[in-house]
């Protein structure tokens, strides 16, 4: 198993899944989601919507069509506000979309930086939460062969992720 950083689009990545930053909907929308939306092409709506939503901290997975990447795993950050359940609903979105990968037997998983841009959790907070979580659920899964790529989009992102890599 691995840990790794790397810096730009994760709609470029050839793992077995990208982590999108979803909406309750699952209807596609701005930032990570819309990128992944457009890059898999018009299949992946209706393959979303046949998942009936998902809850904020849940995560579901569908094909990655024209992606380079096999599969998609949604998961829906918390909304930032400051309460007492935006860190363990973030921790919630790591655990559960590594929980859905090892269900689908993946090997190569890269995340992006779930709830970091519209949903304006601070990024210093949810790099450490997604730093954490990742880690936890590694110790935790030894005997699982897993590759895990936090993906920054930008330099501060990236910087920060360096740092906490250590
Ligand atoms: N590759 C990797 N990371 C990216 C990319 C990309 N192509 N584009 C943006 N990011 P956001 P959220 C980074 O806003 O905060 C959507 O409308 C971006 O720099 O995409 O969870 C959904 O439909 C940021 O660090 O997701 C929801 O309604 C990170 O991805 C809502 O936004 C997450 O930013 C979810 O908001």
């Amino acid at each position: 198993m691995s840990l790794e950083i790397w810096q730009g689009d994760i709609t470029s990545l050839k793992v077995d899944a990208i982590v999108n930053a979803a909406n309750r909907e699952l209807r596609g929308g701005g930032g990570v989601d819309g990128a992944i939306h457009r890059a898999a092409g018009p299949k992946l709506d209706p393959a979303c919507q046949a998942l009936g939503g998902c809850e904020t901290g849940e995560a579901k997975i569908t094909p990655g069509f024209d992606l380079p990447a096999k599969y998609v795993i949604h998961t829906v950050g918390p909304i930032y506000s400051g309460s007492h359940s935006d860190p363990l609903l973030l921790a919630a979105c790591y655990r559960n979309s590594l929980r859905v990968a090892q269900e689908n037997g993946l090997h190569s998983v890269a995340f992006s930086a779930i709830s970091t841009g519209v949903y304006g959790y601070p990024l210093g907070a949810a790099s450490k939460i997604a730093f954490t979580e990742v880690r936890k659920w590694l110790r935790d899964h030894k005997d699982y062969d897993l590759r895990v790529i936090m993906v920054a989009y930008d330099a501060r992102t990236y910087a920060l992720y360096q740092k906490l890599l250590g």
